[in-house]
């Protein structure tokens, strides 16, 4: 079967919430050699972002965007066992504390920069969503972390991340523990107004920007 066709079975399974048979779809994906996580964002990741254009256009209601983002994350949790196994052998680089933000539960992207981070050899400790900015930096201070990542879904939420930065100055440690920034309504020129080492727009340029960082 052609990737082309892979990738159209998983936007649709996403966007009619059919959990059963995006699992089908990313196992089979993965069983004919595609890279699971390019069929994570060129598949279902274009299917969730379509369900949500439809949801702010109120043609789909919360509960379908919710079993939608249930499905997202069962196909998700297939893409972090595989990732898993394959940097199982990493050198140890450093050590990422990352969250979603407070007021903020969107973790579907957060999970899966997590899971490619954590297949360079770095120590990803992922405190979850709807963290406070002083938990994050308090949580990466105990563990000595070299960085901090956080995620914004929501217009919001992203003044949370410039709050982060505030702590960290006050504290000393700007400069010190590098910050990375991301999610869909950040951009690089927030990043940078706001004072954070870096930005990226999707898991993979997350890795390199973290990468980039650590050398
Ligand atoms: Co909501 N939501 N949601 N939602 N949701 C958005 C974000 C929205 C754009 C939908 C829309 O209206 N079109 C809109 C925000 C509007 C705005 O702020 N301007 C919205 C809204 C309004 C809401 C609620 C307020 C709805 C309500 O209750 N009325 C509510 C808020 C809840 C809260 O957080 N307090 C809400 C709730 C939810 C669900 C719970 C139903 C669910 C989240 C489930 C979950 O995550 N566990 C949900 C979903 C699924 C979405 C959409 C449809 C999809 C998000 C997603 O998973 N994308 C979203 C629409 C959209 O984004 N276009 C939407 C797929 C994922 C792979 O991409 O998260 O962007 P993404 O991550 C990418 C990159 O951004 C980047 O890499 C990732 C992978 O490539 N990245 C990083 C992300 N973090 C990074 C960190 C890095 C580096 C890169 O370094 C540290």
């Amino acid at each position: 079967m052609s990737k082309e066709t892979i990738l159209k079975e998983a936007i649709e399974a996403v966007k009619k919430c059919k959990e059963e048979e995006a699992v089908d779809v990313m196992n089979r994906a993965i069983a004919e050699g595609l890279d699971p996580v390019e069929v994570l964002s060129e598949g279902f990741s274009v299917g969730i972002r379509e369900v949500g254009d439809l949801f702010s256009r109120g043609q789909v209601f919360l509960p379908e965007l919710m079993l939608a983002a249930e499905v997202m994350k069962s196909v998700s949790a297939i893409v972090d066992e595989e990732m898993q196994k394959s940097g199982k052998d990493a050198d140890k680089k450093g050590v990422m504390v990352l969250a979603t933000v407070e007021g903020d539960v969107h973790d579907i992207g957060k999970g899966i920069v997590a899971s490619i981070i954590k297949t360079q050899g770095i120590d990803v400790i992922d405190l979850g969503r709807d963290v406070p900015a002083d938990t994050i930096v308090a949580k990466a201070e105990e563990l000595g972390a070299d960085i901090i990542g956080s995620s914004a879904l929501l217009t919001t939420t992203m003044g949370e991340q410039k709050k982060i930065e505030e702590i960290l100055e006050a504290k000393g440690l700007k400069g010190k523990m590098k910050t990375i920034v991301g999610g869909a309504p950040v951009t690089e020129r927030f990043a940078k107004r706001i004072g954070a080492d870096a930005y990226a727009e999707d898991a993979a340029e997350g890795v390199e920007k973290v990468l980039a960082l650590l050398a």
